[in-house]
């Protein structure tokens, strides 16, 4: 039975605040990496705000979060901070994972964001795995895979969730269907595009929302991780959603998709839409949205600033996390 409440006032801004920071970091990030200053590359979820943000308003530290190519919203939604996301991309020691792995390896377990990869689905299984071990050591956090709709057509995809189905893990699947794969349309390599009614061949249940409408994804996410918690098994959340950008940065973006359904996404954009709710529906004042907003900005400012000024990590510790420290055996 579902217990949903009403996100407080409170809890509304701070959705709109998250969302924001997501979205201004990624705009720093794209421009620093069109100056060269991006080690790697650099997918952005600029117009996919609204899942991470939605999904992990309900997670705690200890719940784990496990990611894609597409990470950076994920782990600033998890609590990574913008300077830490920036200077991982920008190869500093002050990074994430001390500017070792860049945009597809942002690591950090204390709080809970468990890794990006650039590996399409294995973070189905992780999370799977992760919920495995919830359950054995009797904890009630929950295992949490983010992932596009390309890798639902990975095995990882079928094996994960049956597993976390057949076991009553807790675990969510969020499926984030940006209709695209790189260069690929999704209907023209499943004959069934809707996501979330393959939940039904696991047993489990499948959910479909408007990934551009934070409320929603807020409201699925909710309802996926009480059942999580209270161990009534595994949901899959399908967030239907749209990536405004290229690929990744420094690709080209023609040839698949039109401009004109790039812009009628556009018209979607899940924070001006939630603006405009915030404004009309729930009262909330201009004053206080135009102060999250020259806050985010003033943050976003001072995290490039961190992350330009933070030193290379030492060359001579190159070698360091890449084998096995010796242990007291
Ligand atoms: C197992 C695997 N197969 C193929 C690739 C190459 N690849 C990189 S990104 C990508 C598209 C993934 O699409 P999707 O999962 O829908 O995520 P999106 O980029 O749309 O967010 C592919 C096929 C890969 N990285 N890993």
């Amino acid at each position: 039975m579902s217990m949903e409440k009403k996100p407080t006032s409170d809890q509304l801004l701070s959705l709109y605040r998250v969302m924001l920071t997501i979205r201004r970091s990624e705009e720093q990030l794209a421009k620093m990496f069109a100056a060269g200053l991006v080690h790697g590359a650099c997918h952005t979820y600029v117009g996919e705000e609204a899942v991470a943000t939605g999904v992990c308003a309900h997670l705690r530290a200890g719940d784990m979060v496990f990611s894609t190519h597409r990470g950076h919203g994920h782990a600033l939604a998890k609590g990574v901070s913008p300077g830490a996301l920036m200077a991982e991309l920008l190869g500093r020691e002050t990074g994430v994972s001390r500017g070792r792995g860049g945009s597809m390896h942002l690591f950090s377990p204390e709080v809970g964001m468990m890794g990006t990869s650039g590996i399409v689905a294995p973070c189905i299984l992780q999370a799977t795995g992760a919920a495995y071990a919830f359950k054995l050591k009797g904890l009630d956090n929950v295992g949490v895979a983010f992932f596009g709709d390309g890798a639902s057509n990975n095995g990882a995809f079928h094996e994960g969730i049956n597993m976390a189905g057949a076991w009553k893990l807790p675990a969510i699947f969020v499926c984030e269907n940006n209709l695209y794969a790189t260069e690929i349309a999704y209907s023209s390599v499943t004959a069934n595009p809707e996501v979330a009614t393959r939940a039904a061949s696991f047993g489990i249940p499948g959910v479909a929302v408007d990934g551009n409408d934070v409320l929603a994804v807020y409201k699925a996410a909710e309802e996926a991780v009480r059942r999580a918690r209270a161990g009534e098994g595994p949901t899959l959340i399908e967030c239907k959603t749209y990536r405004t950008r290229a690929h990744a940065e420094g690709m080209r973006d023609a040839g698949y998709r039109s401009q004109d359904e790039i812009n009628a996404w556009k018209q979607r954009d899940p924070i001006a839409t939630f603006r405009k709710h915030l404004l009309e529906d729930e009262d909330a004042g201009e004053p206080e949205l135009q102060k999250i907003e020259s806050d985010v900005e003033s943050g976003t400012v001072a995290a490039a600033k961190f992350a330009q000024a933070s030193p290379y990590p030492d060359p001579a510790t190159a070698l360091t996390h890449v084998f096995a420290e010796e242990t007291n055996r």
